[in-house]
C-alpha cells in the first residue's frame, strides 16, 4: 500500500478531532464579519461588513501559504500552484453573502472547509500536480441587489456587468456604485471570466432535514432544483380607513392578499416537489388608518422539472391577472431569477462515493432544494456538491447549526478528492 495511504489512514481519528476543531474554530471566526444585533450573520455584497469579511478570509488564505488574488466583481482566491504545465485548476469553495439575520454555516462553511484542506495538503504532500484554489464567492444569495449568482456568475460568463447597470438595492443604492465603493468594477482589475477550471467542488450544509432524520452522515448531491423569482406590484387606490366603504375599494392589500392565498392552494395542490414562498412584502403608504395603494411581494417558486416549474409560473401569473381584473386593481409582474434545474456530475459523484466507503462514512445521493453557486458551474466545467447535515434542517436563520465533527467529515472527504484531482497521475480528463 503507497505509504502516503497508510499515513493518512493510521492517524484518521486524530485528523479527524483536528478538522473539526479548525472547523469549528474557522466558523466562529468568520461569523464575527457581520455578526447582527439579532445573533445572526448579515454579511450582504459590497457592504462594509461583507468587505471586512473578504479582507479576513483573503489575510488568513495568505497565512496557509496559498497565493491569494482577487478580480474585477470581489471573488477572492487562495492557490496552490500546480508542478505540471497543464493549466488545469481544481476549484473548491463557496459563497461569502448571507442572507439578512443569517446563520453561520451558509456558503461560510464551503469557504472554511476548502481553506483547512488547501492548508492540509500543502503541509502533507506539498505543492499538487495540478493547481487547486479555494474560493470566496462574492455573492450568491440575492438578498441585497434583484440579481444572484454575482460570484460564480462572472467567473462562468452566466453574468456580466452590463447586466447591473442601472440595478438598485432597497435603499436605491447603485449596484455599480456599491461596487466602486468596495474597490471593484475597475476594467482594469483582473477579468472574471475563466477557462482553466477543470472541476468545481462545493461543500455545503443540506438546509434541510432529511440527512439527520434519516441518520446519513453526508449527502451527495446529484441535482439542484430550478428557480424562479419575481417581483409583483399591486397598484389599487390609498384611501381612508374610516370613510371608504368596502364595496368603494380598491385595496392593493386585500388583492396581494387573495393572490398569495391562491398560490400556496395552488402549490399544495401540484406535487412535493414543487415550493412556492412569498418572502418579502412591503405595502404603501404602510400606516394602519390608510387602504394601501400599492403592495409589492416576490415569489420565489421552485422545482426539479424545468417545465412543471414553467406551467406552475404560468398559471399563477393568470390567475393573478384574474384577481387583479376582479378588483379593478393593476398588476406589474416583474421576473428578476431563472435557473433551470441542474445533473451535476456524475463521475465526481461517484468519486465522493468511494472515498466515502473507504472511510466508512455512511453517505446519500439526494437532490439540492436549495440554489447553489454549483448550479451555476456546472454548465461550465463538471462540478459535484458535497452535504453536511443541518441540525433540525434549520439555515437562512441564527439558529443554523452543524457539529464540528460533520464538519470534519465532510473536510476529510474533501481532502481525498482534491488528493486524487491534485496529486495523482493520472488526472481523468473525462470527467
Ligand atoms: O435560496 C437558496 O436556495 C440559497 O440559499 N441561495
Ligand atoms: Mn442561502
Ligand atoms: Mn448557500
Amino acid at each position: 500500500v503507497d505509504n502516503t495511504e497508510a499515513k493518512f489512514t493510521t492517524n484518521e481519528n486524530n485528523l479527524k478531532r483536528d478538522l473539526a476543531a479548525g472547523a469549528a474554530k474557522l466558523i466562529e471566526w468568520l461569523a464575527v464579519f457581520g455578526r447582527d444585533s439579532h445573533d445572526g450573520v448579515t454579511r450582504l455584497l459590497y457592504t462594509q461588513e461583507w468587505r471586512a469579511g473578504q479582507l479576513a478570509v483573503a489575510t488568513k488564505m495568505k497565512e496557509y501559504g496559498l497565493y491569494v488574488y482577487d478580480d474585477q466583481v470581489g471573488n477572492v482566491f487562495g492557490r496552490l500552484e500546480g508542478t505540471l504545465p497543464d493549466n488545469k485548476t481544481i476549484l473548491t469553495g463557496s459563497h461569502l453573502d448571507t442572507v439578512n439575520n443569517g446563520g453561520k454555516y451558509d456558503g461560510a462553511y464551503g469557504i472554511i472547509a476548502g481553506m483547512i484542506a488547501l492548508d492540509y495538503l500543502l503541509q502533507t504532500y506539498g505543492s499538487p500536480k495540478r493547481s487547486l484554489e479555494v474560493v470566496a464567492l462574492c455573492e450568491e444569495e440575492g438578498s441585497r441587489f434583484p440579481l444572484t449568482f454575482w460570484g460564480s456568475g462572472n467567473i462562468t460568463g452566466h453574468h456580466d456587468i452590463e447586466q447591473i447597470k442601472g440595478m438598485k438595492d432597497a435603499d436605491g443604492i447603485l449596484f455599480m456604485e456599491a461596487m466602486k465603493e468596495s474597490g471593484y468594477g475597475d476594467p482594469s482589475l483582473k477579468p472574471t471570466r475563466r477557462n482553466d477550471i477543470a472541476a468545481f467542488i462545493e461543500l455545503h450544509i443540506e438546509q434541510g432535514i432529511l440527512l439527520e432524520r434519516r441518520g446519513y452522515r453526508l449527502g451527495i448531491v446529484e441535482a439542484i432544483v430550478g428557480q424562479k423569482r419575481f417581483t409583483f406590484t399591486i397598484t389599487g387606490e390609498t384611501g381612508h380607513a374610516g370613510t371608504t366603504p368596502m364595496t368603494l375599494r380598491k385595496d392593493a392589500m386585500a388583492g396581494a392578499s387573495e393572490m398569495i392565498l391562491q398560490l400556496e392552494k395552488t402549490a399544495l395542490r401540484v406535487d412535493k416537489q414543487l415550493v412556492a414562498t412569498v418572502g418579502r412584502i412591503t405595502a404603501e403608504p404602510n400606516a394602519a388608518n390608510v387602504i394601501p395603494g400599492k403592495v409589492t411581494f416576490t415569489v420565489d417558486a421552485r422545482h426539479t422539472v424545468e417545465n412543471d416549474l414553467n406551467q406552475f409560473c404560468i398559471g399563477m401569473i393568470s390567475r393573478f391577472q384574474e384577481i387583479a381584473a376582479t378588483r379593478e386593481l393593476h398588476l406589474d409582474c416583474h421576473p428578476w431569477m431563472d435557473e433551470k434545474p441542474v445533473q451535476l456530475n456524475d463521475n465526481l459523484a461517484g468519486k465522493l462515493e468511494q472515498i466515502c466507503q473507504n472511510h466508512d462514512i455512511s453517505h446519500h445521493r439526494m437532490v439540492s432544494g436549495a440554489g447553489h453557486d454549483s448550479q451555476i458551474f456546472q454548465p461550465h466545467c463538471p462540478t459535484v456538491m458535497l452535504f453536511v447535515p443541518s441540525h433540525r434542517g434549520i439555515s437562512h436563520s441564527p439558529l443554523e447549526f452543524t457539529s464540528p465533527e460533520s464538519m470534519a467529515d465532510g473536510i476529510l472527504v474533501l481532502i481525498d478528492l482534491l488528493y486524487q484531482l491534485g496529486y495523482e497521475e493520472n488526472f481523468d480528463e473525462n470527467l
